[in-house]
């Protein structure tokens, strides 16, 4: 086989610019996979450069200009950067391919722009585009393991891209390192709600701690594990087995049922410190925080957990999903804001409702019954809007809610009280730089700003409410402001998606994510 030029792009920002804010932390999002698929095109004999975007760089100058091929790992926020650059460096001469979360959720979307779209991506897969490597156009080929792959490779063989990316983060430093895939937990709006829960190799684990210690004096490893820590022993081992105390710092996502007294001892014994638990909302997805409650007995219980958690652990974000169709009236705003006076300590991450295309089973019959709006995917980063009309609440009353929730959350008031609620000096720290940036203070800024549209606007209004697809220029600018000058490589008509592509997808009318498994001997166009 010919020897490839190949490009891989990990796309960890929307924008080509960085706040300070972004300069110290964005070459901490860096994905995994890019990484190892990277690795897998060098196993096959390519020669590979794989650039961590992180909104600085200029990728004309780091990446070869007569690059055969270009893999692009992209969340659906960065999903017009993406198409741009897929278009900028098809003009090249590139064949292009998109993999990652917008991939999976939205492919024939992007099979538009892209000549290839990855879903669940093997080694068998990539081989498999390495060897074609042929443009798809108009409708770029789609192609899919029929699972999650089985192994990975080690952090010693992707160590290089992981080294470059962390090279770039000026103080903290954050290891990306994954131990397991899917969830057994079914959350009906998670991307991992149907696919099936895979440990990787424990002994791989071990091997990948231990050279880690012959590279970092002290370092900081973010799992990215959806859900870390369900086969907790075999897990503690793997870490007790390499890393001597003292030597390794962690950050998790875990669900609140795996946190445990007994679980938390561990955890601090080996390094654990900070700890992402998912709450939710106050009348759903119970299972995950072990607890049958709903309102404000789940309040109380659940914060009577999250101040046991912060004896154990110093740092801890709490994430809900603001919007879900349990919630009605002002009431579990309400709940969180009692909920954020019993539990100061842990700092609230709000999630807006989204249905990421194919994501989810739930997201189908989000679109069945029409409530899906065609937020570009810009915007769509649980965050910048939320694309699933609410079930109880208007427009206005929805936002008047989160404006007041965010306001009570970084008011002056619930800083200074998150300060002594943490016993050490980073995560104090940490509290007030969130609350007072783009996360805290920037969010009230941009809700308030949309909820006074809502009113001032008609155009927005329309829109929020279906009455028409008509974008309105508030969208159009921002895009155009925040692409800069990659805006004009943007395709006519790339702002705009089906919203219900899941439910008009003939492959697949009814089934969740999970279930559209083609191999990649089965892989077609996606158009
Ligand atoms: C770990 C994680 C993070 C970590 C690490 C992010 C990272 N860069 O990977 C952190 C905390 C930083 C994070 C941040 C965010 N996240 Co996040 N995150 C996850 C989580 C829990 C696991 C993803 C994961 O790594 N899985 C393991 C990998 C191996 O499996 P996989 O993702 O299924 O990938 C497969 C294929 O997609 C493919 N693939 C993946 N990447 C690539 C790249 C290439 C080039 C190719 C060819 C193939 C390929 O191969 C894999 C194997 O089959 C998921 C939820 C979940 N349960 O999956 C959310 C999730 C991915 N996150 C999500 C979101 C929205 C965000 C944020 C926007 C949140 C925010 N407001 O800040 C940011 C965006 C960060 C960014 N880089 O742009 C959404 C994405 C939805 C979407 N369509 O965009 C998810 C799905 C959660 C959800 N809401 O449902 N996240
Ligand atoms: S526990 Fe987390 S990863 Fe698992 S299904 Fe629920 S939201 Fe998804």
């Amino acid at each position: 086989m010919r020897r490839l030029r190949v490009g891989v792009l990990d796309l960890v920002t929307k924008n080509p610019k960085a706040s300070l804010y972004g300069r110290i932390m964005n070459p901490n999002l860096a994905s995994i996979m890019p990484q190892v698929v990277a690795v897998w095109c060098e196993r096959e004999g390519h020669e590979v450069t794989l650039v961590c975007y992180t909104g600085i760089e200029n990728l004309l100058e780091e990446l070869p200009a007569d690059l055969d091929l270009l893999f692009i790992g992209a969340f659906t926020q960065s999903a017009q950067l993406a198409y741009a650059l897929s278009a900028m460096f098809r003009e090249r001469g590139a064949v292009t391919v998109l993999g990652g979360p917008h991939a999976r959720c939205y492919p024939e979307d992007a099979a538009q722009y892209f000549d290839y779209v990855l879903g669940f991506t093997d080694r068998a897969v990539i081989a498999e585009v390495l060897h074609e490597a042929a443009p798809h156009r108009p409708a770029g080929r789609y192609m899919e393991a029929a699972r999650q792959p089985a192994e990975l490779p080690t952090l010693q063989e992707r160590w290089k891209y992981v080294e470059s990316t962390l090279a770039k983060a000026p103080a903290i430093k954050i290891v990306p390192m994954l131990g397991s895939l899917g969830c057994p937990y079914t959350c009906s709006f998670c991307i991992d709600s149907t696919v099936d829960y895979q440990p990787l190799s424990f002994g791989q684990l071990r091997e990948d701690l231990s050279f880690l210690l012959t590279r970092m004096k002290n370092p900081i490893v973010g799992w990215h594990d959806p859900n870390f820590g369900v086969r907790f022993d075999d897990y503690m081992e793997a870490v007790e087995a390499a890393v001597p105390p003292g030597r390794m710092r962690h950050i998790a996502e875990s669900s609140l049922s795996l946190l445990s007294e007994k679980h938390l001892k561990r955890l601090r014994s080996n390094g654990f410190q900070a700890i992402l638990p998912g709450i939710e909302s106050w009348y759903d997805m119970g299972n995950k925080s072990k607890t049958r409650r709903t309102g404000m007995d789940k309040v109380e219980q659940v914060a009577e957990h999250v101040n046991l958690i912060l004896r154990y652990i110093p740092y801890i974000q709490t994430n809900f999903v603001l919007g879900l169709d349990g919630d009605k009236g002002p009431e579990p705003f309400e709940l969180t804001k009692r909920f954020l006076d019993l539990a100061p300590g842990a700092f609230p991450a709000y999630s807006l409702l989204s249905a990421f295309g194919r994501a989810a089973p739930l997201n189908l019959e989000y679109q069945r019954t029409g409530r899906v709006r065609p937020f570009p995917f810009h915007f769509l980063n649980n965050n910048h809007a939320m694309n699933v009309a609410p079930r109880y609440y208007t427009w206005p009353e929805f936002y008047d809610n989160l404006v007041d929730l965010s306001r009570y959350s970084f008011s002056g008031r619930a800083i200074l009280k998150r300060i002594p609620a943490t016993a050490t000096m980073i995560p104090k720290w940490m509290n007030v730089v969130r609350s007072v940036s783009t996360e805290g203070w920037g969010r009230i800024r941009y809700h308030t700003m949309i909820r006074g549209l809502l009113d001032t606007d008609r155009s927005m209004r329309d829109f929020f409410e279906g009455q028409t697809e008509t974008l309105p220029e508030f969208y159009v600018a921002r895009v155009r402001q925040e692409l800069g000058p990659l805006y004009r490589y943007l395709p006519p008509g790339a702002l705009m998606h089906d919203p219900n592509a899941y439910l008009h997808s003939s492959a697949a009318p009814v089934q969740p994510a999970g279930a559209v498994q083609l191999t990649a001997a089965s892989a077609r166009s996606a158009d």
